[in-house]
């Protein structure tokens, strides 16, 4: 995607290594140059969602025609002997599973000379620098508050670091710039197909909501989520509570005959609320795992539609909600995350489109303005073009033309160390 390359230029033309130091130590220095900067994690989001359709009809057989993945993962299900209760029946409390995946962590000791009495100081040329960052972030389409965190997390790493031997500065700000952009992305990270298994564990049908505005993806990811969930052996409901916009209802019924998953449908201009709930009362019926709640795209600023979102909320009482944003719509995709996470508190986001030539800064603010994370990501218009959304391999695609991969070191690293 390039976009750092005019900042990196600049970094570059910083010959004059001293004009970024100083023997006084001027400003704070952080304890441990090398330590990661701290990534603001939010505790593991909990929520409670009252359902207002209630009913205390238990399911008292599975009986359905399934191939025999299917038939296993039943047959697991009964050896664990968890009662399948209606799924409104209760209070739900949103499990989310963290990931413990590859982190970036940034190795500058090699980079500095300890024995240095200079160290990295704010003189004018290193706030030109950060000036500098700053314009290519905003132009990459990331939002402010993002660009001032990472901006003070740079400063914080670099300034008061021993000085580096002379054209290892530009490694040094490198290492820093992916240590803070890694901790934007990472914030609340959880994974997708372990808290479906692990929410599966306490009751089936597990409900997923899809929202988002006009045209981002929703139904096409709907369909993606649904094809991996049955590539994995578990039958899926789709529930085709767009009933506002003609051919949606067709679209995802055409999907699901593909995919092998099942499609409730009204007729269109039907109440959205009662599809997702009759899709919900099918799948309790038949003893499916998890029902996809497709629903109409929402202008944001449209109060009406978004209260009917509210309503399809309320009613299907969803395990997960996810908000679905275009990485092409760039800063925009931010502020309708904004706008969503205010009316429906979401779990997670899926980035749709990263296979264009989107500019990357979307996916690095809607986690900083939302506090919750990007977990999937679509690449494509196949079935099969949904990816877990993994920060150090989205950020070494990103900055892949601009560095040389050499220049930091990407190591494991737990999410909770
Ligand atoms: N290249 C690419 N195209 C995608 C991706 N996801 C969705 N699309 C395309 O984006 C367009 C809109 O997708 P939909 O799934 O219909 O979007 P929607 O959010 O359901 O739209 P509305 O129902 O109108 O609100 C379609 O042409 C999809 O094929 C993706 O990851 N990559
Ligand atoms: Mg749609």
């Amino acid at each position: 995607m390039g976009f750092l390359s005019r900042f990196r230029r600049s970094a570059k033309t910083l010959d004059d290594i001293g004009s970024i130091a100083s023997e006084e130590d001027l400003t704070i220095v952080p304890e441990n140059v090398n330590e990661a900067y701290e990534v603001k994690t939010s505790p593991i989001s909990e929520h409670e969602v009252e359902s207002e359709w209630e009913s205390t009809e238990m399911i008292d057989s599975i009986h359905l025609d399934r191939d025999k993945k299917s038939q296993k993962l039943m047959e697991r299900k009964q050896q664990s002997q968890k009662i399948t209760k209606k799924a409104s029946i209760e209070k739900r409390r949103l499990k989310l599973v963290p990931r413990p995946s590859q982190g970036l962590s940034i190795d500058i000791d090699h980079l500095v000379d300890k024995k240095s009495r200079r160290k990295i100081s704010a003189t004018p040329t290193f706030a030109k620098l950060m000036s500098e960052l700053e314009i290519t972030l905003l132009e990459a389409d990331m939002g402010h508050a993002a660009v001032d965190e990472v901006l003070t997390a740079m400063r914080a790493r670099l300034i008061g670091a021993p000085l580096p031997k002379k054209g290892d500065l530009e490694r040094i700000i490198d290492s820093a710039l992916i240590g803070a952009l890694d901790s934007l992305l990472r914030v609340s990270y959880w994974d997708f197909d372990q808290t479906v298994q692990s929410l599966m564990k306490d009751e089936i049908p597990i409900v997923i909501m899809l929202v988002g505005v006009n045209g981002t993806g929703k139904t096409t990811t709907a369909a993606k989520i649904s094809h991996r969930l049955v590539q994995e052996g578990l039958s899926v409901v789709l529930a085709a509570a767009d009933t506002f916009r003609a051919g949606a209802i067709d679209q995802l019924n055409d999907h699901a005959e593909r995919i092998g998953a099942r499609c409730i449908r009204s007729q269109r201009g039907g109440d959205s609320a009662a599809v997702a709930r009759d899709a919900i009362d099918s799948a309790v019926a038949k003893g499916d795992d998890v029902v996809i709640i497709d629903t109409a795209g929402r202008m944001q600023n449209k109060t009406n539609l978004m209260q009917e979102l509210k309503k399809v909320h309320r009613v299907a009482s969803p395990h997960i909600v996810l908000f679905v944003g275009d990485a092409l719509a760039g800063n925009d995709a931010v502020e309708q995350a904004k706008t969503f996470q205010s009316f429906l508190n979401f779990d997670g986001a899926v980035l749709s489109k990263l296979d264009t030539d989107a500019r990357g800064g979307a996916a690095l603010s809607i986690a900083h303005a939302t506090n919750k994370p990007i977990v999937l990501a679509g690449v494509g218009q196949g079935y099969d073009d949904l990816i877990d959304f993994e920060p150090s391999n989205f950020l070494t695609q990103l900055l892949s033309d601009d560095m040389d991969p050499m220049s930091f070191t990407i190591v494991a690293r737990d999410q909770n160390e």
